[in-house]
């Protein structure tokens, strides 16, 4: 006699995955997403976005995981998950890790549906009533970005991101052009200068204009985005520590997890970093040594809910608090994902959040409420969003590449 997942007694065999379609669509920017459907007609949706890279990993799904799902009992989410990580013999690398996410919060979102409850209430429950959020505030100078700074607070975000153009370089980071930042823009990749000197000396002047404009009751933000070296890192970090930034992003890259020592051992200005990490072994050191104070990896990219829950429990260890990746190119798939994490974890930090385009949300439907700066979510059973197929289908998938950066000799920068 077999119990289904449902605890019921049942003499056929459990539910099982039925189908598994990966959808692309581009409803105001690309997006991947996987949906699983059991024998018991129950879907279950996960986001498989990578931003410039997104059809390798609709392939990788697709060509390679779909067939290996079809038959599975939906309910053993660990079970598929260590199947699909040590079967795939080659681990690890952001469009493994995200292909396995897709599949591990598509799972969640089933069993939450079959058990009538919202995922965040199958991780525990809530340790907070509600996410708090940060936004993105830019500008093409210090004018236009406190106006946008203002704009945000007076949306009542608790937290505010700021980016300004460095003066005579179009390669500065994070300046919106449209309604949200999206810096996959162009058909092939856009080549931007960039001159570390220049950022060095501009952007700790334009912190300092936002700090005095806001005051120090409101969290500010800033995200270097991998583009010094660990002892210019450690000289930005210097620079601004008056201004008690919340984080400083991605100082350096962190392929080299020891580099983060140089910069610990010169500043306390808190450093946060891990959206382009994809698993536990590549923030081991970072959080074990305490070289970070936030960890930003993701439920899309880093192994779905199953992964990155062990990644925040490691964290929680070492008194590292959780930062979450949350650009316009996680879905609001993602984003109730996270939000069911954030919401239990002890040591949850801050919730990027930068919202999405009415044409996502027509496709999206349901994800978790901004209020206050704050994101609640939903309380329908599973992870509450919803894809409306016939909506996406008015947005074909539309091939788009992040930007390079270039120095001023021309080599390649990251960007
Ligand atoms: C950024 C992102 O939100 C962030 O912190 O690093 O804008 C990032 O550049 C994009 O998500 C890349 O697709
Ligand atoms: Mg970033």
């Amino acid at each position: 006699m077999l119990t289904s997942c449902r605890g019921e007694t049942r003499s056929d065999p459990v539910a099982t995955i039925e189908r598994a379609e990966v959808l692309v669509s581009s409803p105001g920017r690309n997006f991947v997403t996987l949906r699983i459907t059991t024998s018991d007609g129950v879907s279950g949706l996960g986001d498989a976005t990578l931003n410039g890279r997104e059809l390798a990993v609709a392939s990788y799904l697709q060509d390679h995981l779909a067939p290996l799902l079809i038959g599975r009992d939906p309910a053993r989410i660990e079970d598929t998950w260590q199947y699909l990580y040590r079967g795939a013999y080659w681990r690890r690398g952001p469009v493994t890790m995200t292909a396995i996410a897709a599949v591990d919060v598509a799972l969640w979102d089933i069993k939450g549906k079959v058990a009538g409850l919202p995922v965040y209430q199958l991780l525990g429950g809530r340790s907070r009533d509600g996410v708090m959020v940060y936004c993105h505030a830019s500008g093409t100078d210090v004018p236009s970005l406190l106006a946008d700074v203002d704009a945000y607070r007076e949306k009542g975000f608790l937290a505010i991101r700021a980016q300004a153009a460095v003066p005579g370089l179009s390669g500065s980071y994070g300046v919106r052009k449209g309604k949200l930042y999206e810096p996959a823009a162009t058909a092939l990749p856009d080549e931007q200068a960039w001159n570390t000197e220049a950022y060095l000396d501009f952007a700790p002047t334009y912190l300092a204009k936002v700090r005095e404009h806001l005051g120090f009751g409101v969290h500010l933000l800033h995200d270097v985005h991998h583009r010094l070296t660990p002892i210019e890192a450690a000289r930005f970090g210097k620079s601004v520590e008056d201004l008690r930034l919340f984080w400083m992003e991605d100082p350096t890259p962190a392929e080299n997890q020891d580099a983060f020592r140089l910069i610990r051992q010169h500043t306390t200005t808190p450093i946060a970093t891990g959206e382009v990490l994809s698993s536990i072994w590549d923030v081991q050191q970072l959080i074990t040594e305490q070289l970070i104070d936030y960890v930003r990896t993701t439920v899309v990219h880093a192994g779905g809910i199953t992964h990155l829950r062990r990644i925040f429990d490691l964290a929680a260890l070492y008194q590292v608090r959780t930062g979450s990746h949350g650009a316009t190119d996680l879905s609001p798939v993602s984003t109730a994902a996270a939000v069911s994490l954030d919401l239990t974890v002890p040591n949850f930090g801050i919730q990027e959040h930068m919202g999405h385009t009415p044409e996502t949300l027509e496709v999206f439907r349901g994800s978790p409420v901004l209020k206050d700066g704050m994101l609640y979510p939903s309380e329908e059973p599973g992870l509450g969003v919803t894809y409306d197929d016939e909506v996406a289908a008015r947005y074909p998938y539309d091939p788009k590449y992040l930007p390079v950066a270039r120095r001023l000799d021309g080599s390649v920068h990251d960007w």
